[in-house]
């Protein structure tokens, strides 16, 4: 068996692993999405599962008026006697250098339970990591930045205890890594044969991006830097599928094989104004083996530095689960988990999946640009090429009124086919999109016909090309409509206000009069062409 990277596809970015007995969980960033962190499971480290969010009540996670690519950044996973901790910052803002980076600790016993309420660590600094010490006392390591222009270190890690008895940090923050030169962030600690290693990402999240390590008998340091630093990048090789290699985790399998999971990209080749290659899927979670050194070091089993497609698998044995149908025909009661809310919870607020059986039934709200109450439901792209598509019943009285797919990176970028009202034509459809506040109907408006009750709706996305299509006729009928659109923008790099999260399709329904105009949906289809 051979484990195909990336393993978590499309926007799964700062990947914390860890091993509980014979299951492995992976936590990822979410940023302004709700629920808050993907947690993806696996027995055998080749296929995996997306199980739970664990942040999924209001009283954990408020992400209103939150800023794109703020929210929940880097969570860290850990497992310590039964008991699964998950450390995360929630970012209230980070455009200016004074950032507000929270964090806040959840624990639970069972990991697709309900999680605890939060307990606020501190604010200092992000990418906050939780280690276990043998001794049973725990420390929180994060990533300080500092405002300063002028005395400003570009990398400063710091560790404090923290007292799960008091349920707070205690003692002082101690600053175990400063300097000019290397930054480093997304730091882990762990502990083997005498040492505490601290794992930490390097030289930020772009294609420049490694993976380093430092060592010291002692947990305050000083810490030595590793001579083989960067252990794992793809920088000046832009060849590599893989890129933006770093933000590494640790595991060891049952059988004392050791894994390391990390951040990744799969760049398309079309570049911005910069010159910087795009990343539609955002960033996405690859896996590689590696191998201690004699000496206590550590290295990629395939002795370079740069990240494998393909990995050698585990001897495990093999854990498949069933796929799932690329069409959700709305007749659960339940969202499937790959959907997703902007910012409020995914509640029956805005949806109904029982008011009308069989469909889905999206009560219009704030409009596009809100970061308050969207009605919008959407999923991660996981490959450069699919289709999506839906069919909707929807009777607008007023241009308020807008219902339709899209294609989404955040409030300032999106494609929108939807079906509206309009004076003169009455129910239309048009393509409404968005460059970084730019915005453009490229279709038009074009009438439909009276009698239509259902409209089909249809996206196919090819690398950097979108083209949507519709019909009034059923599925055979789709007729193209607009220009083929650029995709591209839709990516961390040509995105102005936030860069780490990655590109959503989905469904909406706006009412602009604030009256809930709904709309029902038949079905959502998500399918993957390679
Ligand atoms: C993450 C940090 C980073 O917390 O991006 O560029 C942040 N570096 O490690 C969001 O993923």
């Amino acid at each position: 068996m051979v484990i195909k990277n990336p393993i978590l596809r499309g926007f799964n970015p700062d990947p914390s692993i860890i091993r509980a007995g014979d299951d492995y969980y992976i936590a990822t960033s979410t940023f302004e999405w709700f629920p808050g962190v993907q947690i993806h499971h696996s027995r055998d480290l080749v296929h995996w599962e997306l199980i739970t969010r664990p942040l999924n009540r209001v009283s954990q996670l408020d992400l209103r008026g939150i800023g794109a690519s703020q929210g929940v950044w880097a969570p860290c996973l850990t497992y310590h006697e039964g008991i699964y901790y998950l450390v995360y910052t929630v970012v209230n803002s980070f455009y200016v250098k004074m950032y507000d980076t929270p964090n806040y600790l959840v624990t639970a016993t069972d990991i697709c339970g309900e999680w605890s309420e939060p307990i606020f660590l501190h604010s200092y600094g992000f990418d906050p990591s939780m280690f276990h010490d043998d001794d049973g006392r725990k420390y929180v390591v994060s990533m300080v930045t500092d405002h300063r222009v002028t005395k400003r270190y570009r990398g400063h890690l710091v560790i404090q205890e923290y007292s799960e008895q008091e349920r707070r940090m205690v003692g002082e923050p101690v600053t175990i890594y400063a300097s000019d030169e290397h930054y480093l962030e997304g730091p882990h600690i762990y502990k083997r044969n005498g040492y505490y290693y601290l794992f930490a990402a390097d030289t930020g999240t772009g294609e420049g991006h490694g993976q380093s390590m430092l060592r010291s008998k002692n947990l305050f340091g000083p810490y030595e830097a590793y001579s083989g630093n960067s252990l794992m990048t793809s920088r000046n090789h832009p060849e590599l599928l893989l890129q933006k290699a770093g933000h590494g985790d640790l595991v060891e399998t049952q059988n004392g094989e050791w894994y390391m999971v990390h951040l990744c990209g799969r760049a398309l080749e079309n570049r911005t104004e910069k010159g910087e290659r795009k990343y539609t899927l955002g960033r996405e979670t690859a896996l590689q083996k590696v191998e201690w050194t004699e000496d206590g070091w550590l290295r990629l089993a395939n002795g370079t530095v740069l990240p494998d497609e393909e990995v050698e698998a585990p001897d495990l044995p093999p854990h498949p689960f069933p796929s799932r149908p690329p069409r959700d025909d709305f007749d659960s009661e339940m969202l499937d988990i790959h959907f997703q809310s902007l910012r409020i919870s995914l509640d029956d607020t805005f949806y109904s999946l029982t008011e009308r059986k069989g469909y889905l039934r999206l009560y219009g709200r704030e409009g596009l640009g809100s970061k308050y109450r969207q009605s919008l439901i959407a999923r991660r792209w996981q490959e450069f090429k699919f289709t999506a598509s839906t069919c909707l019943e929807f009777e607008p009285e007023s241009f308020k009124h807008l219902a339709g797919l899209i294609c989404f990176y955040d409030t300032q970028n999106y494609y929108y086919l939807h079906v509206t009202h309009d004076e003169d034509l009455g129910r239309c459809i048009s393509i409404l999109s968005a460059v970084n506040n730019m915005y453009a109907a490229p279709a038009g408006y074009v009438p439909l016909p009276v009698e239509a009750e259902r409209i089909w709706l249809r996206a196919e996305v090819d690398r950097d090309n979108l083209q949507f299509s519709y019909s009034t006729e059923g599925e055979e009928a789709y007729r193209k409509i607009g220009p083929v659109l650029d995709a591209s923008t839709l990516s961390d790099e040509a995105c102005s206000e936030g860069w780490f999260t990655g590109a959503f399709v989905g469904l909406c329904c706006q009412d602009l009069t604030g009256f809930r105009k709904y709309a029902d949906f038949d079905y959502f289809e998500y399918v993957e062409h390679t």
